[in-house]
Protein backbone atom coordinates (compact mmCIF):
# COMPACT_ATOMS: atom_id res chain seq x y z
CA UNK A 1 0.00 0.00 0.00
CA UNK A 2 1.31 3.31 -0.79
CA UNK A 3 1.77 6.27 2.14
CA UNK A 4 -1.49 5.94 4.44
CA UNK A 5 -1.58 10.22 4.56
CA UNK A 6 -1.10 9.91 1.23
CA UNK A 7 -3.68 8.02 0.29
CA UNK A 8 -6.35 10.42 2.83
CA UNK A 9 -4.91 13.47 1.29
CA UNK A 10 -5.88 11.92 -2.10
CA UNK A 11 -9.24 10.72 -0.88
CA UNK A 12 -10.21 14.50 0.32
CA UNK A 13 -9.32 16.35 -2.73
CA UNK A 14 -11.17 13.79 -4.82
CA UNK A 15 -14.01 14.64 -2.47
CA UNK A 16 -13.79 18.21 -3.08
CA UNK A 17 -13.69 17.40 -7.33
CA UNK A 18 -16.77 15.12 -7.05
CA UNK A 19 -18.62 18.08 -5.33
CA UNK A 20 -17.70 20.86 -7.35
CA UNK A 21 -18.83 18.21 -10.24
CA UNK A 22 -22.14 17.46 -9.06
CA UNK A 23 -22.77 21.77 -8.30
CA UNK A 24 -21.53 22.79 -11.47
CA UNK A 25 -22.43 19.51 -13.40
CA UNK A 26 -19.24 19.41 -14.58
CA UNK A 27 -19.21 15.93 -16.77
CA UNK A 28 -15.54 16.00 -18.65
CA UNK A 29 -13.83 15.08 -15.39
CA UNK A 30 -15.87 12.16 -15.01
CA UNK A 31 -13.15 9.70 -16.37
CA UNK A 32 -10.67 11.36 -15.01
CA UNK A 33 -12.26 10.81 -11.30
CA UNK A 34 -12.98 7.19 -11.93
CA UNK A 35 -9.39 6.66 -12.82
CA UNK A 36 -8.22 8.31 -9.70
CA UNK A 37 -10.69 6.58 -7.75
CA UNK A 38 -9.55 3.01 -8.82
CA UNK A 39 -6.35 4.16 -7.79
CA UNK A 40 -6.65 5.62 -4.64
CA UNK A 41 -8.51 2.26 -3.48
CA UNK A 42 -6.97 -0.70 -5.39
CA UNK A 43 -3.36 -2.45 -4.05
CA UNK A 44 -1.61 -3.03 -6.99
CA UNK A 45 0.08 -6.05 -7.47
CA UNK A 46 3.40 -6.57 -8.56
CA UNK A 47 3.96 -9.45 -10.90
CA UNK A 48 6.84 -12.12 -10.26
CA UNK A 49 7.51 -14.62 -13.22
CA UNK A 50 8.58 -17.93 -12.31
CA UNK A 51 10.42 -19.17 -15.01
CA UNK A 52 12.95 -21.66 -16.71
CA UNK A 53 13.24 -25.27 -18.12
CA UNK A 54 10.60 -27.78 -17.95
CA UNK A 55 10.92 -29.66 -14.34
CA UNK A 56 12.88 -27.22 -13.44
CA UNK A 57 10.81 -26.94 -9.91
CA UNK A 58 8.92 -24.22 -10.24
CA UNK A 59 5.99 -25.47 -9.23
CA UNK A 60 6.90 -27.09 -6.51
CA UNK A 61 9.07 -23.79 -5.51
CA UNK A 62 5.32 -21.79 -5.29
CA UNK A 63 4.00 -24.88 -3.17
CA UNK A 64 6.88 -24.56 -0.79
CA UNK A 65 6.27 -20.75 -0.58
CA UNK A 66 2.46 -20.82 -0.09
CA UNK A 67 2.94 -23.90 2.22
CA UNK A 68 0.39 -26.23 -0.09
CA UNK A 69 0.65 -28.13 -2.73
CA UNK A 70 -1.86 -26.43 -5.19
CA UNK A 71 0.21 -26.38 -7.98
CA UNK A 72 0.74 -29.80 -10.27
CA UNK A 73 3.93 -31.17 -10.16
CA UNK A 74 5.38 -33.99 -11.24
CA UNK A 75 8.44 -35.85 -13.56
CA UNK A 76 7.36 -35.08 -16.88
CA UNK A 77 6.22 -31.83 -18.11
CA UNK A 78 3.38 -30.44 -15.84
CA UNK A 79 2.21 -27.06 -15.99
CA UNK A 80 0.53 -25.96 -19.40
CA UNK A 81 -0.76 -22.22 -18.67
CA UNK A 82 0.09 -19.65 -16.67
CA UNK A 83 -0.88 -19.35 -12.99
CA UNK A 84 -1.52 -16.02 -10.61
CA UNK A 85 -1.55 -16.32 -7.22
CA UNK A 86 -2.16 -13.64 -4.69
CA UNK A 87 -3.46 -12.91 -1.73
CA UNK A 88 -7.19 -12.70 -1.55
CA UNK A 89 -9.43 -13.13 1.52
CA UNK A 90 -11.34 -15.92 0.48
CA UNK A 91 -9.83 -19.24 -1.85
CA UNK A 92 -11.50 -19.28 -4.89
CA UNK A 93 -9.94 -19.53 -8.71
CA UNK A 94 -11.08 -17.94 -12.03
CA UNK A 95 -10.05 -19.44 -15.55
CA UNK A 96 -9.99 -16.87 -18.12
CA UNK A 97 -9.97 -17.77 -21.92
CA UNK A 98 -8.65 -16.74 -25.25
CA UNK A 99 -11.62 -15.68 -25.96
CA UNK A 100 -12.23 -13.58 -23.01
CA UNK A 101 -14.64 -16.02 -20.91
CA UNK A 102 -13.99 -16.12 -17.19
CA UNK A 103 -15.11 -18.93 -14.99
CA UNK A 104 -14.87 -19.45 -11.09
CA UNK A 105 -14.01 -23.17 -10.89
CA UNK A 106 -12.74 -25.23 -7.38
CA UNK A 107 -9.78 -24.86 -6.52
CA UNK A 108 -9.50 -29.02 -6.41
CA UNK A 109 -9.94 -28.56 -10.00
CA UNK A 110 -7.23 -26.64 -11.08
CA UNK A 111 -5.39 -29.51 -12.75
CA UNK A 112 -8.01 -30.09 -14.96
CA UNK A 113 -7.17 -26.78 -16.71
CA UNK A 114 -3.29 -26.42 -15.68
CA UNK A 115 -1.79 -29.67 -16.08
CA UNK A 116 -0.75 -31.53 -19.66
CA UNK A 117 -2.17 -34.44 -18.26
CA UNK A 118 -5.71 -32.80 -17.74
CA UNK A 119 -5.78 -30.43 -20.34
CA UNK A 120 -3.28 -31.67 -23.59
CA UNK A 121 -1.35 -28.56 -24.95
CA UNK A 122 -3.96 -26.32 -23.74
CA UNK A 123 -6.93 -27.91 -25.77
CA UNK A 124 -9.12 -25.69 -23.29
CA UNK A 125 -8.24 -23.00 -24.57
CA UNK A 126 -6.90 -21.17 -21.14
CA UNK A 127 -5.14 -17.50 -21.13
CA UNK A 128 -5.01 -17.49 -17.74
CA UNK A 129 -5.70 -19.24 -14.42
CA UNK A 130 -6.49 -16.56 -11.52
CA UNK A 131 -6.15 -17.69 -7.64
CA UNK A 132 -6.86 -16.11 -4.79
CA UNK A 133 -5.50 -17.60 -1.06
CA UNK A 134 -6.00 -16.79 2.38
CA UNK A 135 -2.29 -17.91 3.15
CA UNK A 136 -0.33 -15.42 1.12
CA UNK A 137 -1.70 -12.54 3.04
CA UNK A 138 2.21 -12.09 4.22
CA UNK A 139 2.99 -11.56 0.56
CA UNK A 140 0.04 -9.41 -0.08
CA UNK A 141 0.81 -7.01 -3.25
CA UNK A 142 2.71 -9.21 -5.10
CA UNK A 143 1.16 -11.91 -7.82
CA UNK A 144 3.58 -15.04 -8.26
CA UNK A 145 2.72 -16.51 -11.69
CA UNK A 146 3.73 -20.00 -12.52
CA UNK A 147 4.48 -20.41 -15.83
CA UNK A 148 5.00 -23.46 -18.21
CA UNK A 149 8.69 -24.63 -18.97
CA UNK A 150 10.46 -22.68 -21.52
CA UNK A 151 10.43 -18.95 -21.68
CA UNK A 152 8.54 -17.49 -24.48
CA UNK A 153 5.31 -17.32 -22.46
CA UNK A 154 6.93 -14.34 -20.54
CA UNK A 155 6.73 -12.63 -23.97
CA UNK A 156 3.31 -13.50 -24.04
CA UNK A 157 2.92 -12.73 -20.60
CA UNK A 158 4.22 -9.18 -20.63
CA UNK A 159 2.09 -8.39 -23.90
CA UNK A 160 -1.21 -9.41 -21.84
CA UNK A 161 -0.38 -8.56 -17.79
CA UNK A 162 -2.22 -5.48 -17.49
CA UNK A 163 -0.41 -2.52 -18.02
CA UNK A 164 -0.21 0.41 -15.80
CA UNK A 165 3.40 -0.51 -14.13
CA UNK A 166 4.46 -3.15 -15.88
CA UNK A 167 8.21 -2.78 -15.18
CA UNK A 168 7.76 -3.14 -11.58
CA UNK A 169 7.55 -7.13 -12.07
CA UNK A 170 10.65 -9.21 -11.34
CA UNK A 171 11.18 -12.34 -13.15
CA UNK A 172 12.50 -15.44 -11.33
CA UNK A 173 14.62 -17.68 -13.23
CA UNK A 174 14.69 -21.04 -11.94
CA UNK A 175 17.23 -24.00 -13.00
CA UNK A 176 17.94 -27.16 -10.85
CA UNK A 177 21.16 -26.80 -9.08
CA UNK A 178 22.41 -30.24 -9.90
CA UNK A 179 22.60 -29.45 -13.60
CA UNK A 180 24.84 -26.87 -15.26
CA UNK A 181 23.86 -23.31 -16.78
CA UNK A 182 22.40 -24.75 -20.21
CA UNK A 183 22.68 -22.47 -23.23
CA UNK A 184 19.04 -22.02 -22.82
CA UNK A 185 19.04 -20.96 -19.45
CA UNK A 186 21.47 -18.17 -21.13
CA UNK A 187 19.06 -17.10 -24.32
CA UNK A 188 16.38 -17.13 -22.32
CA UNK A 189 18.16 -14.44 -19.64
CA UNK A 190 19.34 -12.39 -22.87
CA UNK A 191 15.56 -12.48 -23.64
CA UNK A 192 14.35 -11.88 -20.58
CA UNK A 193 16.87 -8.74 -19.95
CA UNK A 194 14.44 -7.48 -22.86
CA UNK A 195 11.55 -7.02 -20.83
CA UNK A 196 12.60 -6.29 -16.96
CA UNK A 197 16.25 -5.55 -15.66
CA UNK A 198 14.58 -7.26 -12.25
CA UNK A 199 16.09 -10.90 -12.43
CA UNK A 200 17.23 -13.13 -9.90
CA UNK A 201 18.37 -16.69 -10.29
CA UNK A 202 17.14 -19.23 -8.18
CA UNK A 203 19.08 -22.16 -7.94
CA UNK A 204 16.36 -25.17 -7.10
CA UNK A 205 16.61 -29.23 -5.39
CA UNK A 206 19.95 -27.36 -3.17
CA UNK A 207 18.84 -30.82 -1.25
CA UNK A 208 21.07 -32.62 -3.81
CA UNK A 209 24.24 -30.55 -2.85
CA UNK A 210 26.02 -30.94 -0.26
CA UNK A 211 27.00 -27.61 1.81
CA UNK A 212 30.29 -27.24 -0.19
CA UNK A 213 28.97 -27.99 -3.39
CA UNK A 214 26.08 -25.32 -3.27
CA UNK A 215 29.14 -23.09 -2.69
CA UNK A 216 30.79 -24.11 -5.88
CA UNK A 217 27.89 -24.08 -8.02
CA UNK A 218 27.02 -21.01 -7.04
CA UNK A 219 30.40 -19.47 -7.70
CA UNK A 220 30.43 -21.49 -10.95
CA UNK A 221 26.85 -19.52 -11.87
CA UNK A 222 28.26 -15.90 -11.08
CA UNK A 223 31.90 -16.68 -13.38
CA UNK A 224 29.50 -17.84 -16.15
CA UNK A 225 27.04 -14.99 -16.24
CA UNK A 226 30.00 -12.50 -15.87
CA UNK A 227 31.54 -13.93 -18.67
CA UNK A 228 28.99 -14.72 -20.87
CA UNK A 229 25.94 -11.48 -20.05
CA UNK A 230 28.34 -9.23 -18.04
CA UNK A 231 26.14 -8.98 -15.72
CA UNK A 232 26.05 -9.93 -11.86
CA UNK A 233 22.69 -11.54 -10.69
CA UNK A 234 21.48 -11.94 -7.46
CA UNK A 235 21.67 -16.15 -6.82
CA UNK A 236 19.28 -18.06 -4.40
CA UNK A 237 19.21 -21.26 -3.18
CA UNK A 238 16.08 -23.26 -2.76
CA UNK A 239 14.72 -26.42 -1.95
CA UNK A 240 11.83 -28.04 -0.75
CA UNK A 241 12.98 -30.78 0.93
CA UNK A 242 15.40 -29.18 3.43
CA UNK A 243 15.98 -25.54 5.62
CA UNK A 244 13.14 -24.45 3.61
CA UNK A 245 12.38 -21.78 6.27
CA UNK A 246 15.93 -20.77 5.88
CA UNK A 247 15.72 -20.06 2.48
CA UNK A 248 12.49 -18.94 2.54
CA UNK A 249 13.51 -15.78 4.56
CA UNK A 250 16.31 -14.87 2.52
CA UNK A 251 14.48 -14.62 -0.49
CA UNK A 252 11.95 -12.67 1.89
CA UNK A 253 14.39 -9.83 3.14
CA UNK A 254 16.77 -9.54 0.02
CA UNK A 255 13.98 -9.75 -2.90
CA UNK A 256 10.56 -9.98 -1.72
CA UNK A 257 10.30 -6.50 0.17
CA UNK A 258 12.29 -4.93 -1.59
CA UNK A 259 10.26 -5.17 -4.60
CA UNK A 260 7.10 -4.44 -2.65
CA UNK A 261 8.71 -0.82 -1.72
CA UNK A 262 9.97 -0.22 -5.01
CA UNK A 263 6.11 -0.40 -6.03
CA UNK A 264 4.86 2.00 -3.34
CA UNK A 265 7.30 4.31 -4.72
CA UNK A 266 6.12 3.80 -8.45
CA UNK A 267 2.47 4.03 -7.82
CA UNK A 268 2.65 6.97 -5.20
CA UNK A 269 4.35 8.79 -8.10
CA UNK A 270 1.26 7.82 -10.48
CA UNK A 271 -1.20 8.80 -8.11
CA UNK A 272 0.02 12.00 -7.25
CA UNK A 273 0.54 12.91 -11.06
CA UNK A 274 -3.06 11.75 -11.56
CA UNK A 275 -4.72 13.57 -8.49
CA UNK A 276 -2.89 16.80 -9.41
CA UNK A 277 -3.78 17.41 -13.11
CA UNK A 278 -7.44 16.50 -12.26
CA UNK A 279 -7.31 19.30 -9.46
CA UNK A 280 -5.80 21.55 -11.55
CA UNK A 281 -8.02 20.99 -14.21
CA UNK A 282 -11.27 21.60 -11.73
CA UNK A 283 -9.68 24.50 -10.29
CA UNK A 284 -10.32 26.13 -14.54
CA UNK A 285 -13.62 25.49 -14.34
CA UNK A 286 -14.65 26.52 -10.73
CA UNK A 287 -12.81 29.85 -12.12
CA UNK A 288 -14.55 29.79 -15.56
CA UNK A 289 -17.82 29.17 -13.53
CA UNK A 290 -16.57 31.56 -10.43
CA UNK A 291 -16.13 34.32 -13.08
CA UNK A 292 -19.25 33.99 -15.26
CA UNK A 293 -21.35 33.77 -11.69
CA UNK A 294 -20.19 37.31 -11.31
CA UNK A 295 -21.96 38.75 -14.56
CA UNK A 296 -25.21 39.95 -15.06
CA UNK A 297 -27.78 37.80 -16.93
CA UNK A 298 -27.10 39.00 -21.10
CA UNK A 299 -23.40 39.23 -20.01
CA UNK A 300 -23.29 35.66 -19.68
CA UNK A 301 -25.11 34.87 -22.98
CA UNK A 302 -22.89 36.99 -24.75
CA UNK A 303 -19.95 35.16 -22.73
CA UNK A 304 -21.13 32.01 -24.29
CA UNK A 305 -21.20 33.03 -27.69
CA UNK A 306 -17.41 34.46 -27.57
CA UNK A 307 -16.13 31.27 -26.27
CA UNK A 308 -18.16 28.58 -27.70
CA UNK A 309 -19.09 30.29 -31.31
CA UNK A 310 -18.60 28.13 -33.89
CA UNK A 311 -17.59 25.24 -31.48
CA UNK A 312 -19.87 24.52 -30.03
CA UNK A 313 -22.22 23.27 -33.16
CA UNK A 314 -21.57 19.15 -32.07
CA UNK A 315 -22.98 18.11 -35.12
CA UNK A 316 -20.24 19.71 -37.67
CA UNK A 317 -17.84 18.07 -35.03
CA UNK A 318 -19.30 14.39 -35.49
CA UNK A 319 -19.53 14.33 -39.07
CA UNK A 320 -15.54 15.67 -39.14
CA UNK A 321 -14.79 12.72 -37.10
CA UNK A 322 -17.02 10.42 -39.11
CA UNK A 323 -14.88 11.73 -42.12
CA UNK A 324 -11.86 11.21 -40.40
CA UNK A 325 -12.35 7.86 -39.36
CA UNK A 326 -13.93 6.45 -42.65
CA UNK A 327 -10.78 8.06 -44.31
CA UNK A 328 -8.79 5.39 -42.92
CA UNK A 329 -11.32 2.45 -42.60
CA UNK A 330 -11.74 2.19 -46.31
CA UNK A 331 -7.77 1.11 -46.76
CA UNK A 332 -7.78 -1.16 -43.69
CA UNK A 333 -8.57 -4.24 -46.12
CA UNK A 334 -6.64 -3.08 -49.30
CA UNK A 335 -3.17 -2.90 -46.48
CA UNK A 336 -3.94 -6.38 -45.05
CA UNK A 337 -4.57 -8.13 -48.67
CA UNK A 338 -1.15 -6.23 -50.14
CA UNK A 339 1.20 -7.44 -46.82
CA UNK A 340 0.01 -10.84 -46.38
CA UNK A 341 0.02 -11.58 -49.93
CA UNK A 342 4.07 -11.52 -49.52
CA UNK A 343 3.74 -14.89 -47.41
CA UNK A 344 1.46 -16.56 -50.59
CA UNK A 345 3.86 -18.19 -52.66
CA UNK A 346 6.20 -19.17 -50.09
CA UNK A 347 3.17 -20.84 -48.14
CA UNK A 348 1.88 -22.58 -51.52
CA UNK A 349 5.39 -24.04 -52.20
CA UNK A 350 5.68 -25.08 -48.44
CA UNK A 351 2.13 -26.69 -48.29
CA UNK A 352 2.83 -28.56 -51.64
CA UNK A 353 6.27 -30.06 -50.41
CA UNK A 354 4.61 -31.30 -47.32
CA UNK A 355 1.60 -32.99 -48.78
CA UNK A 356 3.51 -34.08 -52.07
CA UNK A 357 5.43 -35.94 -49.42
CA UNK A 358 2.94 -36.93 -46.55
CA UNK A 359 0.56 -38.02 -49.38
CA UNK A 360 2.97 -40.95 -50.26
CA UNK A 361 1.90 -42.82 -47.26
CA UNK A 362 -1.62 -42.56 -47.73
CA UNK A 363 -3.88 -45.39 -48.12
CA UNK A 364 -7.02 -46.36 -49.75
CA UNK A 365 -10.32 -45.64 -52.00
CA UNK A 366 -10.83 -42.10 -53.55
CA UNK A 367 -13.51 -41.54 -50.82
CA UNK A 368 -11.40 -42.16 -47.98
CA UNK A 369 -7.73 -40.50 -49.71
CA UNK A 370 -10.20 -37.20 -50.18
CA UNK A 371 -11.59 -37.23 -45.99
CA UNK A 372 -7.53 -37.82 -45.22
CA UNK A 373 -6.91 -34.88 -47.79
CA UNK A 374 -9.26 -32.71 -46.63
CA UNK A 375 -7.84 -33.51 -42.47
CA UNK A 376 -4.48 -32.61 -43.40
CA UNK A 377 -5.19 -29.29 -44.93
CA UNK A 378 -7.42 -27.99 -42.51
CA UNK A 379 -4.92 -28.98 -40.08
CA UNK A 380 -2.01 -27.57 -42.30
CA UNK A 381 -3.90 -24.20 -43.18
CA UNK A 382 -5.01 -23.53 -39.61
CA UNK A 383 -1.44 -23.99 -37.85
CA UNK A 384 0.04 -21.64 -40.60
CA UNK A 385 -2.43 -18.97 -41.00
CA UNK A 386 -2.35 -18.77 -37.32
CA UNK A 387 1.08 -18.75 -37.11
CA UNK A 388 0.97 -15.79 -39.78
CA UNK A 389 -1.82 -13.95 -37.67
CA UNK A 390 -0.21 -13.95 -34.56
CA UNK A 391 3.23 -13.08 -36.33
CA UNK A 392 2.34 -10.24 -37.96
CA UNK A 393 -0.85 -8.96 -36.82
CA UNK A 394 0.59 -5.58 -35.73
CA UNK A 395 1.56 -4.54 -39.22
CA UNK A 396 -2.42 -5.05 -39.95
CA UNK A 397 -3.02 -1.74 -37.46
CA UNK A 398 -1.51 0.59 -40.34
CA UNK A 399 -5.07 2.38 -40.37
CA UNK A 400 -5.88 1.75 -37.06
CA UNK A 401 -2.93 3.80 -35.80
CA UNK A 402 -3.40 6.60 -38.65
CA UNK A 403 -7.00 7.08 -37.43
CA UNK A 404 -5.46 7.20 -33.68
CA UNK A 405 -2.77 10.31 -34.35
CA UNK A 406 -5.55 12.20 -36.56
CA UNK A 407 -8.24 12.09 -33.94
CA UNK A 408 -5.78 12.83 -31.23
CA UNK A 409 -4.27 15.84 -33.42
CA UNK A 410 -7.97 16.77 -34.23
CA UNK A 411 -8.68 16.94 -30.76
CA UNK A 412 -5.37 18.90 -29.61
CA UNK A 413 -6.68 21.65 -32.14
CA UNK A 414 -10.15 21.63 -30.70
CA UNK A 415 -8.62 21.83 -27.03
CA UNK A 416 -6.48 24.34 -28.39
CA UNK A 417 -8.41 26.83 -29.83
CA UNK A 418 -11.13 26.35 -27.04
CA UNK A 419 -8.51 27.48 -24.42
CA UNK A 420 -7.26 30.64 -26.43
CA UNK A 421 -10.88 31.67 -26.58
CA UNK A 422 -11.32 31.05 -23.07
CA UNK A 423 -7.96 33.39 -21.87
CA UNK A 424 -9.37 35.87 -24.47
CA UNK A 425 -12.35 36.06 -22.91
CA UNK A 426 -12.05 35.48 -19.19
CA UNK A 427 -8.30 35.72 -18.88
CA UNK A 428 -8.26 32.75 -17.12
CA UNK A 429 -5.56 30.12 -18.68
CA UNK A 430 -7.39 26.58 -18.46
CA UNK A 431 -6.08 22.95 -17.91
CA UNK A 432 -8.12 20.79 -19.78
CA UNK A 433 -9.25 17.24 -18.73
CA UNK A 434 -6.67 14.78 -19.57
CA UNK A 435 -7.44 13.80 -22.90
CA UNK A 436 -6.55 10.10 -24.13
CA UNK A 437 -8.16 8.10 -26.73
CA UNK A 438 -7.24 4.95 -25.86
CA UNK A 439 -6.75 1.99 -28.92
CA UNK A 440 -8.43 -0.94 -28.30
CA UNK A 441 -6.24 -3.80 -30.31
CA UNK A 442 -8.83 -6.07 -31.90
CA UNK A 443 -8.92 -9.39 -30.71
CA UNK A 444 -7.21 -12.34 -32.91
CA UNK A 445 -10.01 -14.08 -35.11
CA UNK A 446 -10.54 -17.60 -35.47
CA UNK A 447 -9.50 -19.07 -38.16
CA UNK A 448 -12.19 -21.85 -39.57
CA UNK A 449 -11.27 -23.52 -42.78
CA UNK A 450 -15.15 -24.55 -43.73
CA UNK A 451 -15.54 -25.70 -47.26
CA UNK A 452 -12.38 -27.59 -48.80
CA UNK A 453 -14.18 -28.59 -52.06
CA UNK A 454 -17.32 -27.37 -54.17
CA UNK A 455 -18.17 -30.79 -55.32
CA UNK A 456 -18.33 -33.76 -53.75
CA UNK A 457 -16.70 -36.06 -56.73
CA UNK A 458 -15.46 -38.36 -54.20
CA UNK A 459 -18.90 -39.88 -53.19
CA UNK A 460 -18.44 -41.51 -56.43
CA UNK A 461 -15.15 -43.32 -55.18
CA UNK A 462 -16.29 -46.65 -56.76
CA UNK A 463 -16.05 -45.45 -60.23
CA UNK A 464 -11.95 -44.78 -59.82
CA UNK A 465 -9.92 -47.50 -59.37
CA UNK A 466 -6.80 -46.00 -57.62
CA UNK A 467 -4.06 -47.76 -59.77
CA UNK A 468 -5.31 -45.74 -62.55
CA UNK A 469 -6.34 -43.10 -61.31
CA UNK A 470 -4.42 -41.94 -57.90
CA UNK A 471 -2.12 -39.53 -60.20
CA UNK A 472 -4.72 -37.62 -61.13
CA UNK A 473 -6.14 -36.85 -57.77
CA UNK A 474 -2.90 -36.61 -56.57
CA UNK A 475 -2.27 -34.01 -59.00
CA UNK A 476 -5.33 -32.80 -58.25
CA UNK A 477 -5.25 -32.33 -54.72
CA UNK A 478 -1.63 -30.68 -55.65
CA UNK A 479 -3.52 -27.88 -57.66
CA UNK A 480 -5.88 -27.35 -55.00
CA UNK A 481 -3.90 -26.06 -52.70
CA UNK A 482 -2.94 -22.76 -54.19
CA UNK A 483 -6.52 -21.84 -54.06
CA UNK A 484 -7.13 -22.61 -50.61
CA UNK A 485 -4.51 -20.92 -49.54
CA UNK A 486 -5.65 -17.66 -51.27
CA UNK A 487 -9.34 -18.16 -49.81
CA UNK A 488 -8.04 -18.80 -46.83
CA UNK A 489 -5.64 -15.58 -46.29
CA UNK A 490 -7.88 -13.78 -47.85
CA UNK A 491 -10.37 -15.28 -45.10
CA UNK A 492 -7.94 -13.75 -42.59
CA UNK A 493 -7.63 -10.51 -43.82
CA UNK A 494 -11.20 -10.00 -43.80
CA UNK A 495 -11.54 -10.77 -40.55
CA UNK A 496 -8.86 -8.71 -39.26
CA UNK A 497 -10.80 -6.08 -41.18
CA UNK A 498 -13.91 -6.14 -39.34
CA UNK A 499 -11.97 -6.24 -36.03
CA UNK A 500 -9.50 -3.22 -36.65
CA UNK A 501 -12.64 -1.13 -38.20
CA UNK A 502 -14.25 -1.72 -35.20
CA UNK A 503 -11.34 -0.40 -33.41
CA UNK A 504 -11.16 2.71 -35.73
CA UNK A 505 -15.16 3.38 -35.35
CA UNK A 506 -14.50 2.86 -31.26
CA UNK A 507 -11.91 5.64 -31.09
CA UNK A 508 -14.40 8.16 -32.92
CA UNK A 509 -16.57 7.44 -30.45
CA UNK A 510 -14.63 8.47 -27.77
CA UNK A 511 -13.00 11.47 -29.55
CA UNK A 512 -16.89 12.46 -30.12
CA UNK A 513 -17.68 11.48 -26.31
CA UNK A 514 -14.49 13.95 -24.97
CA UNK A 515 -15.83 16.88 -27.48
CA UNK A 516 -19.29 16.16 -26.12
CA UNK A 517 -18.80 16.44 -22.41
CA UNK A 518 -16.11 19.47 -22.81
CA UNK A 519 -19.53 21.42 -24.54
CA UNK A 520 -21.82 20.55 -22.46
CA UNK A 521 -19.43 21.08 -19.16
CA UNK A 522 -18.67 25.11 -20.44
CA UNK A 523 -21.88 25.62 -21.59
CA UNK A 524 -23.22 24.66 -18.12
CA UNK A 525 -20.56 26.49 -16.55
CA UNK A 526 -21.25 29.39 -18.43
CA UNK A 527 -25.22 29.38 -18.62
CA UNK A 528 -26.21 28.10 -15.03
CA UNK A 529 -23.31 29.52 -12.13
CA UNK A 530 -25.50 32.29 -11.70
CA UNK A 531 -26.01 33.65 -8.33
CA UNK A 532 -23.40 30.14 -6.64
CA UNK A 533 -20.95 32.93 -6.02
CA UNK A 534 -20.29 32.00 -2.70
CA UNK A 535 -20.79 27.90 -3.03
CA UNK A 536 -18.06 28.34 -5.90
CA UNK A 537 -15.90 30.34 -3.59
CA UNK A 538 -15.80 27.82 -0.62
CA UNK A 539 -15.09 24.87 -3.14
CA UNK A 540 -12.19 26.50 -4.55
CA UNK A 541 -11.15 27.18 -0.88
CA UNK A 542 -11.58 23.41 -0.06
CA UNK A 543 -9.82 22.87 -3.21
CA UNK A 544 -6.91 24.74 -2.06
CA UNK A 545 -6.68 23.18 1.40
CA UNK A 546 -7.16 19.71 0.09
CA UNK A 547 -4.59 19.98 -2.32
CA UNK A 548 -2.00 20.79 0.13
CA UNK A 549 1.20 18.61 0.31
CA UNK A 550 -0.28 15.82 -1.07
CA UNK A 551 -0.66 17.25 -4.93
CA UNK A 552 2.78 18.68 -5.35
CA UNK A 553 3.29 19.10 -8.90
CA UNK A 554 4.01 15.42 -10.08
CA UNK A 555 6.75 14.14 -12.58
N1 LIG B 1 15.07 -33.12 -4.65
C1 LIG B 1 14.23 -32.14 -4.99
N2 LIG B 1 13.35 -32.33 -5.98
C2 LIG B 1 12.51 -31.31 -6.31
C3 LIG B 1 12.55 -30.07 -5.64
N3 LIG B 1 11.62 -29.26 -6.21
C4 LIG B 1 11.04 -29.98 -7.18
N4 LIG B 1 11.56 -31.22 -7.25
C5 LIG B 1 11.15 -32.28 -8.17
O1 LIG B 1 11.36 -31.87 -9.51
C6 LIG B 1 10.34 -32.36 -10.37
C7 LIG B 1 9.73 -31.22 -11.16
O2 LIG B 1 9.02 -30.34 -10.30
P1 LIG B 1 7.92 -29.31 -10.83
O3 LIG B 1 7.65 -28.40 -9.71
O4 LIG B 1 6.79 -30.01 -11.48
O5 LIG B 1 8.75 -28.54 -11.97
P2 LIG B 1 8.24 -27.40 -12.96
O6 LIG B 1 9.41 -26.54 -13.24
O7 LIG B 1 7.03 -26.76 -12.43
O8 LIG B 1 7.91 -28.25 -14.24
P3 LIG B 1 6.97 -27.86 -15.51
O9 LIG B 1 5.72 -27.30 -14.95
O10 LIG B 1 6.76 -29.14 -16.21
O11 LIG B 1 7.76 -26.89 -16.32
C8 LIG B 1 9.35 -33.07 -9.46
O12 LIG B 1 9.58 -34.43 -9.55
C9 LIG B 1 9.66 -32.56 -8.08
O13 LIG B 1 9.38 -33.51 -7.07
C10 LIG B 1 13.52 -29.91 -4.56
O14 LIG B 1 13.64 -28.85 -3.93
N5 LIG B 1 14.32 -30.97 -4.29
MG1 LIG C 1 5.19 -26.53 -13.22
Amino acid sequence: MCDQAFQAQSRKALDVVVASCRLLKITSLKRQIEVCQDLVERTPLIDVAILGQFKAGKSSFLNSLIGRRLLPVGVIPVTTVITRLSYGPVERAVVSTFEGERTEIPIERLDEYTSEAKNPGNAKNVAVVDIEIPSLEEYAGLRLVDTPGLGSVFKYHMETSENWLPEVGAAILAISADRPLSEHDLALLRDLLRYTPRIVLLLTKADLLTPHQREEVVAFFRDTLERELKRDFPIFLYSDRVDQESFKRRLETELFLKLAANRDGEFGRILQYKIHSLTESCRSYLDIALKSSLQADQDRQALKQQILGEMGNLTTIQEELITLARAQAIHTRTNIDKYLERFRPDLTKRLTAALKEDMASWQGNLWQLTRRYGEWLRENLITEINTISAREHKHFFGTLIKAHASMERYLESFRALLGANIERVLGIKMVPAEWKIEVNEPSRPDILITRIFDFHFDLLWFLFPMFIFRPFFERHFLNLIQRQVVVNLSRLSAQWEMGINRAIEDLRKQATGYIRDELATLDALISQSRGQTEAIRALLKDLEEARGDGTRKGP
